[in-house]
């Protein structure tokens, strides 16, 4: 399903497309093109994202485009396969490690309180936490502390792991027990190297300085002053507030079918993974942020200070970069957790964001596939195309204002 809103009332019903230049690329591989500037999203390339990620194994795949003036929802398939309720773009969702982002929030807000330095050991707000007093919070929020990573080892069995686990509650300190188990990956600052060990020492350094929960300061600096209604913190709950789509795990054996990994505490990823939240609160957020509404410009400015990680996506503290084919950069997190992957990004002034999820997980050429929305969403068509051609595509819905309608249930194709 495909609809189209704009905020005085007229209704997309066709686009027409242009070539549009290709803004020239940093030295860092960074280009920062204004939203005014992008070209209209190709919402026909973004159905055609989702409908291959359906047939490649996810029962439901949605986006949300949120531009200056106007929102694009597309959905395909099954929100509950047992149901065969339809997915609605509404639906919430796990976010997995988009979380990290609202952590590190988390943290560069105390920065600018001056109730932490970025620079300082982790060790100096967590006595001995840490074997090592060279680590410092900046190397944990850029992967670059060389904490071993201890999901590696708890999901090597994906299914039998999360089993293991989906019912557990874990403390940090367990959790950063599992870690220091296994020999450090690199000397501290030295390399990156992406572990959820450092994000739950992020969620430990949350709570020691502000004296209170991760889900405490989740709501009252991020969740309420942006409105974020759909977004939740429940950990060790096991369930997903309200109406949201069910997550199915995919084996790692061809074969056996998708295993329902809805209800889990999520405790083995708490403040690295656990948020739940929509697409429409993750594009407010991520808008917020990168548009300069959560936190001062100086620390959004070390935010967004990135170590290369390969040829199109780069790391900065809780904060992703990937650039685009079309040499547009975007900013945002990307989320696995079982049953569910989520791409969402911004654009460098949080003019246009997106929101792409599945209800699978443990299926790469899924995962890779989704990562089409963002080259549809924020490069356009790149192909010309005859002038007026329609967004409409095969059983769409175009510019039916303000409502999400399943009009057409992909399930059984
Ligand atoms: S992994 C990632 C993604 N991040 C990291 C974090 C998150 N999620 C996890 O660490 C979960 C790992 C297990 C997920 C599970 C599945 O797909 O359901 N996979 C297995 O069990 C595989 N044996 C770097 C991809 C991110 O994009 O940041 O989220």
């Amino acid at each position: 399903m495909v609809s189209a809103t704009m905020g005085r009332g007229a209704v997309l019903g066709a686009v027409v497309l242009s070539l549009v230049a290709v803004p020239a690329r940093a030295a860092t591989g960074e280009t920062n093109t204004p939203s005014a500037a992008l070209p209209t999203p190709d919402i026909t390339g973004v159905d055609g994202v989702l409908h291959t990620a359906r047939a490649q194994g996810a029962p439901g795949a949605w986006a949300r485009i949120d531009d200056p003036g106007m929102t694009y929802l597309v959905s395909r398939g099954l929100a509950d396969r047992n149901t065969k309720r339809a997915i609605s773009t509404a639906d919430r969702f796990r976010v997995g490690s988009v979380t990290k982002t609202f952590s590190a929030v988390v943290l560069l807000q105390l920065a600018d309180e001056h109730k932490l330095d970025l620079d300082a050991p982790v060790n100096r707000y967590v006595p001995k936490l840490l074997p090592d007093d060279r680590i410092t919070v900046r190397h944990v929020l850029s992967h670059r502390s060389g904490l071993y990573d201890y999901t590696d080892d708890m999901f090597a069995k994906s299914v039998a792991g999360f089993e293991a686990v989906r019912n557990k509650v874990f403390t940090y300190r367990d959790l950063v027990k599992l870690s220091l188990k296994k020999p450090r990956t690199n000397a501290p600052g030295a390399a990156y190297s992406y572990s959820n060990t450092n994000f739950v020492v992020a969620g430990l350094l949350i709570e020691k300085l502000t004296g209170h929960s991760v889900k405490s300061a989740y709501e009252n600096r991020i969740f309420k002053p942006l409105k974020l209604s759909d977004t939740f913190y429940v950990h060790p709950d096991t369930r997903i507030p309200g109406r949201y789509a069910r997550g199915y795990l995919t084996s790692d054996q061809a074969g056996p079918a998708l295993v329902d990994a809805t209800s889990q505490t999520v405790s083995w990823a708490q403040s690295a993974g656990a948020i739940i939240s929509s697409a429409k609160d993750l594009n407010t957020f991520y808008s917020a942020l990168l548009g300069g509404r959560l936190m001062s410009s100086a620390r959004l400015a070390e935010m967004e200070r990135f170590t290369k990680v390969n040829s199109t996506t780069a790391y900065g503290l809780g904060l992703r970069r990937r650039d685009l084919s079309c040499g547009i950069s975007v900013y945002g997190h990307t989320g696995a957790v079982q049953g569910y992957y989520t791409y969402a990004f911004t654009t460098k002034d949080g003019g246009r964001s997106m929101t792409a999820v599945v209800n699978t997980s443990n299926n790469g050429k899924v995962l890779d596939t989704l990562a089409g929305t963002l080259e549809s969403a924020f490069c356009g068509k790149r192909t010309k195309a005859p002038r007026g051609s329609a967004v409409g595509v095969r059983g769409s819905t175009v510019g039916v204002r303000g409502v999400d309608r399943a009009d057409r249930v992909d399930g059984e194709e």
